[in-house]
């Protein structure tokens, strides 16, 4: 099996394949793409002109970071997902709050003006609120074990561990469950080696051109 992972540097929905990729110990390799200058062949392969996508054995294109994951997750042991259904089920719905408060933390961090950045940032940490009482007392989501979960998650974690390191954010302070389990993500290699060592230098870049309010207050 071939495995071409179609990617952009900054993207925390990529990060969540690369990181499921590493811990499963496949072979893949990555296609860079300039999202300010789409090139034709990403729009035919994209259907909607986002990263990540994966193209299987040279041919077909996945999209969708959690289909990605799962369809690699049913093809390359470990299995990271729960056997039982429901529990499954629990997974895939947290999975997509993930993905929504990326797109909050995206707000957030684009965010140049007082008003937009306080919405953002107020949805972010309640939707993380919740979050926290979800967890329980154990390193990972679903215990010892690594899941889809922490695929998912870790990108945001990463990205509010450096933006906390900017300008500390007081309500991410105060989510203890959610900081510890952090903490453990970013130790694991594969969460450790999704991104390259300039990735917090890339990060700041990119909130600098987007004249982010964060680094004004910072
Ligand atoms: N729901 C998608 C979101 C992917 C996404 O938003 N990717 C962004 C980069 S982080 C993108 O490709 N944006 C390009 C665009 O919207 O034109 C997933 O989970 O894969």
């Amino acid at each position: 099996m071939t495995l071409e992972l179609i990617s952009f540097p900054l993207c925390p929905f990529v990060q969540r394949s690369v990181i499921t990729l590493l811990h499963k110990e496949v072979a893949f390799t990555l296609t860079p793409v300039d999202l300010a200058h789409k090139p034709d062949w990403f729009r035919e392969v994209s259907p909607h002109g986002k990263v990540p996508c994966l193209r299987v054995n040279g041919s077909t294109v996945l999209f969708e970071s959690h289909v990605i994951n799962e369809y690699l997750d049913e093809t390359v042991p470990p299995a990271l997902m729960p056997e039982d259904p429901l529990e499954r089920a629990r997974h895939r719905a947290w999975i997509a709050l993930g993905s929504d408060v990326l797109g909050d933390q995206f707000q957030m961090m684009s965010a140049q003006g007082e008003e937009r950045f306080s919405a953002a940032s107020r949805q972010l940490f309640d939707r993380l609120e919740r979050l926290e009482k979800e967890l329980q007392d154990t390193p990972l989501f679903a215990g010892e074990q690594f899941s889809l979960v922490d695929a998912a998650f870790a990108p945001l974690f990463m990205r509010m561990e450096i933006l906390h390191s900017i300008w500390p954010l007081q309500r991410w302070e105060s989510l203890e469950r959610i900081r510890r389990w952090a903490a453990v993500l970013m130790e694991l290699p594969e969460v450790a080696g999704s991104v390259t060592a300039e990735f917090p230098a890339q990060l700041y870049a990119c909130l600098s051109e987007k004249g982010s309010l964060l680094l004004r207050s910072a």
